[in-house]
């Protein structure tokens, strides 16, 4: 096949292969939607969905903190606006008023443009309307036939009221076959104490002291929270500081590792469920964005390699947000088949360095990696987050593909056909079920 050949054949495959998405913030219909006017506003439904929800996005609350300052308009103020006034306030000054080139901004458009609407008549009444007439299940099965993706992962932190409060009123929440549940567990491995304090509250006969019957007790608290999530992996994020071993002298982190050790790679050994650590986030440097005051740091990457020899029945799937970690993730992985990397994570999930890592990850693994996951937290991300990614996905394989035949091994269309379908399915369910 001549290089345009190549290029065709492959980005129809990439576009056509449906897409497992590993790790989303979205919900079932059953979690609820929010309430326009919230008066309990932690309380408010988790399927997030249509335009003021896209244009209200965390990415995009701190992009319009860049042009109108904390100065002008104070933090507390903007989150009493409604969502539909804090929608404007983002359409004016990132949309109207400068052009929307940014990633986040461009997102918006691509989503617009494929569900039909015609963003450039800047016209958010009318979107607005359209947007009203959608039933939310209805809606999932169109904006996933859009993004041709056949599965959602969902993150449920189980140390969320909100969250929790709906599965313990209806387990039945989780049961839509077009969704998996996944259990979140940030606060056993970052803040023992505070998760032991609200476990013992739950009727888990747990202490901040990690005794045996702590540890008992943490078991079977994951395994009652599987049961009843059904979730088909457990999940933590973790700061740039995080460290396996854990260093002595923080009593917090040693607890934590013990945590990790005793109890949540126990479990996930006991049920065969991978671990999947995000690692890198340094949360709230500015707390006044709320969910867009997060930043990264750097990690480490020999810690990862550190858990992946010491338990090699378990299986990690790590990402990590440092582009500076990349490089090394990549090769960890090369030495650990029970490490799968995933993901272009939150601050990476930008063209130019979707297209270095990718490229990278192909130089130095072949086909056995999850490249993409959306991380999308309003339904209608999906069309974006995927149209982007497949685009440059499909690219950065155009070139590895062209490369491969230049040194003799011809492309076939069923390899390519082959190939696709691991790196955007069959990757994560043979790990799975591993
Ligand atoms: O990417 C995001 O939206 C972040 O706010 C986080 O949710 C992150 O992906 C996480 O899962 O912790
Ligand atoms: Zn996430």
């Amino acid at each position: 096949m001549n290089r345009e050949a190549i290029r065709s054949t492959v980005a129809k495959i990439v576009n056509d292969q449906p897409i497992t998405d590993i790790h989303t913030h979205l919900y079932t219909p059953k979690f609820g939607t929010p309430d326009p006017n919230p008066t309990k506003v932690d309380m408010s439904g988790l399927l997030l969905w249509g335009v003021d929800e896209l244009l209200t996005y965390h990415y995009l609350v701190a992009e319009v903190y860049r042009v109108v300052p904390a100065t002008k308009l104070p933090y507390e103020q903007f989150w009493k606006m409604t969502k539909t006034q804090q929608a404007d306030h983002i359409w004016k000054n990132l949309f109207v008023e400068r052009s929307p080139i940014g990633e986040a901004c461009r997102g918006v458009l691509t989503t617009l443009t494929k569900l039909g609407l015609d963003p450039s008549d800047r016209d958010l009444v009318r979107m607005r309307k359209w947007f009203a007439q959608q039933d939310p299940s209805k809606y999932i099965d169109k904006v996933m036939e859009i993004a041709n993706v056949d599965s959602l992962t969902m993150t449920n932190p189980v140390f969320d009221d909100n969250e929790r409060n709906r599965w313990l009123a209806d387990p039945s929440v989780g049961t839509d076959p077009r969704f998996k549940a996944v259990l979140r567990i940030d606060p056993i491995l970052r803040a023992w104490p505070n998760a032991a304090a609200k476990m013992s509250q739950w009727g888990y006969n747990v202490t901040e002291e990690v005794s045996q019957k702590t540890i008992e007790e943490a078991r079977r608290f994951l395994r009652d929270w599987l049961d009843r999530q059904k979730a088909i992996y457990m999940a933590v994020s973790l700061p740039p500081d995080w460290r396996y071993p854990a260093n002595p002298a923080d009593s917090i982190a040693r607890a934590g590792q013990t945590m990790l050790e005793e109890v949540v790679l126990h479990v996930a050994r006991e049920r065969k469920l991978p671990f999947a650590m995000m690692i890198g986030s340094r949360l709230q440097v500015n707390p006044g964005l709320r969910d867009g005051g997060d930043m990264l740091g750097l990690s480490d990457v020999l810690s990862v390699v550190n858990l992946c020899r010491k338990f090699e029945q378990n299986k990690f799937l790590v990402t990590m947000l440092a582009r500076e970690n990349q490089h090394e993730l990549c090769v960890a992985a090369r030495k650990f088949g029970n490490l799968m990397v995933f993901g272009c994570w939150w601050f990476l999930n930008n063209p130019s360095l979707i297209d270095e890592i990718e490229r990278m990850r192909f130089e130095l693994l072949g086909t056995s990696f999850i490249p993409q996951h959306s991380d999308a937290r309003v339904l209608d991300q999906l069309v974006y987050k995927w149209d982007h990614s497949r685009r440059i996905i499909a690219e950065v394989l155009t070139d590895k593909y062209a490369d491969m035949e230049t040194a003799g091994w011809p492309v076939r269309e069923e390899d390519v056909k082959r190939d696709v379908r691991h790196l955007f399915r069959d990757n994560f369910h043979e790990f799975l079920s591993r």
